[in-house]
């Protein structure tokens, strides 16, 4: 019994925290992102609905959507969790023969990447699995607090000359708090970095966004590559959680050194929120910074505060905070 009260209070504290980090900044809605990066051609005429998607199962709707496209399917080997507990997330990639696929061509240095994030878009959480000789790839993993949780599973099959994005729900028991998103901001901060964002966004047109990443009112000049970018970044759209990858034009190799801007080409295929997880590598140590942006079908301008707060302030998240 006691265990069971230690379980319990276990999980509402993660909950609690949870919701206390929501409230500083995490967790909000983003747009579908083309799957290639850059993106090819034929991802954004995908990603608009241009052409019919006579070769892909979903129709040519937007990456992340569906569980099966152009004959590939996610097959988690199980969809139910329980919050709090540690845990292996395990599933494999079925090909069009119905077999676990085991022939992959790496997209930044991986052959998957894993995207987890709750269906409110808190809890983001991009990993790298690992594959067996059978092709199940797992990792291990623990839910932070209880809902309905989203994998993706972003990857290019050799057969295949374009990279997939599928993604399943799952169900995690334990205490369910939702977190409603941030109100759109140009600041975040996480751990000792401000970031911010300038640009503007477009729905239907390529747009630039520059992320700054500062530490103590100082510009981060020495960036590190991840996974051969400085930057990567996931946007989800509010409402269906389609998907979009993005990563600079400038390809990063070990050694170099990176920011303190981070430029990205980004088309938003519509209007609507959208929530922006920004990963990158400072120190050995990734971080990731997340936005809600607004997209209009005419362009508003994001501008990002022109005084970041210094180390003699009280940390700052420059965003509204939700009680
Ligand atoms: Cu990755």
């Amino acid at each position: 019994m006691t265990r069971a009260v230690a379980l319990r209070l276990g999980v509402f504290a993660g909950a609690l925290a949870l919701a206390f980090a929501a409230a500083f900044g995490i967790g909000s809605a983003v747009d579908p992102i083309a799957a290639a990066d850059p993106p090819k051609p034929e991802a954004m005429a995908d990603m608009g609905g241009a052409h019919g998607g006579g070769h892909s199962e979903s129709g040519g709707q937007l990456p992340g959507l569906a569980v099966s496209d152009a004959g590939y399917t996610l097959a988690p080997e199980t969809t139910f969790f329980t919050a709090g507990s540690k845990t292996v997330l395990r599933f494999q990639i079925k090909g069009p023969d119905g077999k676990p696929v085991s022939g992959y061509t790496p997209t930044h240095e991986k052959e998957l990447h894993l995207i987890v994030v709750r269906r409110d878009l808190s809890g983001f959480h991009h990993v790298h699995p690992t594959r067996d000789a059978a092709g199940t790839w797992s990792i291990p993993f623990s839910f932070t607090a209880g809902g309905t949780w989203r994998l993706y599973a972003d990857f290019q099959p050799s057969g295949l000359d374009r990279t997939l994005t599928l993604g399943v729900d799952v169900n995690v028991s334990g205490l369910y708090i939702p977190v409603p998103l941030n109100e759109p901001a140009s600041s975040y901060s996480v751990h000792a970095y401000d970031v911010t964002l300038a640009g503007t966004p477009v729905a239907g047109k390529e747009s630039e966004l520059t992320f700054k990443v500062s530490s103590g009112g100082k510009p981060v000049t020495d960036l590190q590559p991840y996974l051969g970018a400085f930057g990567h970044l996931v946007s989800l759209r509010s409402g269906d959680l389609a998907y979009l990858h993005n990563h600079p034009a400038q390809h990063a190799d070990a050694g170099m050194q990176g920011g303190p801007e981070i430029k990205f080409g980004t088309t938003f295929p519509t209007a609507g929120t959208y929530r922006l997880f920004l990963d990158f590598q400072h120190a050995g140590t990734v971080h990731t910074a997340e936005f809600t942006v607004q997209v209009g079908d005419s362009g508003t301008a994001i501008v990002p505060p022109t005084e970041l707060p210094d180390e003699s302030e009280p940390h700052s998240h420059g965003e509204e905070t939700h009680k």
